[in-house]
């Protein structure tokens, strides 16, 4: 896809669409000075095409003769502004038809009216900012939960930029220890001058790899399936994780039939919790359904809890259970610890128990931070996170061949870390970039970014 044009003069409504205390409409370009003179009065009288940037004029907007509203002007002048261009920024009231009138009157007086991410694109280009911040802020406005705005907002300050220049710096310096080999082949590569910034390399690119899922998860919630057998006390426990009553709960085995998917918030994880229907072998049809449906919720979960009913003996289907649901993203729960526990995590045969108890609440916190530790995983310890499919697959890339030097004959190394150091170079987006993945990059933005 081929870029927008980067020099004319664009316009867009740059607050979100519906009906607002304040409407903004901004400007970037060569006209963007002119346009604000067609349209604004200033209450003072100021000249605004002489008028230094960083400032701000409440005045009147007019529309050919025509009064629009009462406003204020902000002026960026070029180079410093967030575009490196002239930059105007018009606040009115936030009336949707007001602010199209806005923009059609822009439009009218020179500018053209922007795609999605043009003005964050202007100020890629100009090196106002990188292209993982750049990430970062649209992942700071997507964010829907506390945890993808806390680390898009890392990003947004260059926290991730910085770990990928360190990145780079160590992929450099070994990049020079194997070309000062091919200058004295004879002495072949020095060991230490290669392995260590290799290692530490790999251990980096692993750590900022391990935050892709629970950066995912964090923007699209963590599936966490309840399962277990019919009564077992899944749909209690999801209502006494919510807070309130929203599964239904019933003494008849075979209640829920149907899955359902809730949002739940921990402190630092955002989960979709799954309450699923029990599973048993079942002459009844639609149950059944439920049933299959359930096994498939937990093979695509995130996270699955099994709830076992810790008030009642095991017997043979709580063991068959344990060995079909047993892996590195189950965590066992006991129910009905109010009644008592009749057995143990070593009955069962797994290697930790959380015990449960829906009506009095106790051990609620001990699975809420049994599940955000496993959502978050070992991302919980890296402060700046990937933010996008994108930067994942190029570190991915870069992880592959840094990995594929440390074996590689001393001639080819050099090969494979330009390889990784390219792809490194894709996520801040200093050096090569291309049109595509500019385009695909700023293509995701809201008009008006
Ligand atoms: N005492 C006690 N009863 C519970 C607890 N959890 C569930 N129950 C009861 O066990 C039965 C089945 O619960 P339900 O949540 O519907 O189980 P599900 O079939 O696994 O969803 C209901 O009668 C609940 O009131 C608990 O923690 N303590
Ligand atoms: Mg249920």
């Amino acid at each position: 896809m081929p870029l927008p044009p980067l020099d004319d003069t664009i316009a867009a409504i740059a607050t979100a669409p519906g009906t607002g205390a304040i409407g903004v409409v901004r400007v970037s370009g060569p006209e963007a000075l002119s346009i604000a003179r067609a349209l604004f009065r200033p209450a003072g009288g100021d000249d605004i095409v002489s008028l230094a940037g960083g400032r701000f004029l409440v005045g009147y907007l007019v529309d050919e003769g025509q009064p629009l509203d009462q406003g204020v002007l902000l002026v960026f002048r070029a180079p410093a502004s967030p575009t490196g261009q002239d930059v105007i920024e018009l606040q009115v009231h936030g009336g949707p038809a007001l602010l199209d009138a806005l923009l059609g009157a822009c439009v009218r007086y020179g500018a053209r009216a922007a795609g999605p991410g043009e003005f964050t694109l202007r100020g890629f280009l100009a090196g106002k900012l990188d292209l993982a911040q750049a990430e970062s802020v649209q992942a700071l406005v997507s964010a829907r939960s506390q945890a993808a705005r806390r680390h898009a907002g890392i990003g947004v300050a260059g926290g991730l930029s910085r770990r990928i220049d360190a990145l780079q710096r160590q992929l450099t310096e070994a990049y020079a220890a194997v070309l000062a080999v091919l200058d004295y082949p004879e002495e072949g590569v020095e060991e230490a001058a290669l392995a260590a910034p290799l290692e530490a390399a790999l251990g980096e690119l692993d750590a900022l790899l391990a935050t892709a899922r629970a950066s995912r998860a964090a923007r699209l919630g963590a599936k966490v399936a309840l399962v277990g057998r019919p009564n077992a006390g899944k749909s209690s426990l999801l209502n006494a994780l919510l807070g309130f009553e929203r599964a239904l709960v019933s003494e008849t085995p075979g209640t829920t039939r149907d899955y359902l998917e809730v949002p739940l918030e921990l402190g630092r994880a955002s989960l979709v919790a799954i309450d699923t229907a029990g599973l048993r072998a079942t002459s009844d049809e639609i149950e059944d359904a439920g049933v299959r449906r359930a096994r498939a919720l937990a093979q695509g979960a995130d996270v699955v809890v099994v709830v076992v009913d810790g008030a009642r003996p095991l017997d043979d289907e709580d063991h068959a259970l344990a060995e079909e649901l047993a892996g590195e993203r189950t965590l066992w729960v006991a129910s009905k610890a109010d009644l008592g526990q009749v057995w143990d995590a070593g009955d069962l045969g797994v290697p930790a128990l959380l015990r449960v108890s829906a009506p009095d609440g106790s051990g609620l916190q001990a699975l809420r931070d049994a599940l955000e530790a496993t959502v978050l995983g070992d991302a919980a310890a890296t402060e700046a996170w990937l933010v996008s499919e994108r930067q994942e697959a190029a570190l991915r890339e870069a992880r592959e061949a840094v990995a594929r030097s440390r074996s590689a004959p001393d001639d080819l190394k050099g090969l494979d870390l330009e390889t990784a150091l390219h792809s490194l170079a894709l996520v801040t987006g200093r050096g090569e970039v291309t049109e595509d993945t500019l385009s695909e990059v700023f293509s995701r933005f809201c008009v008006g970014k």
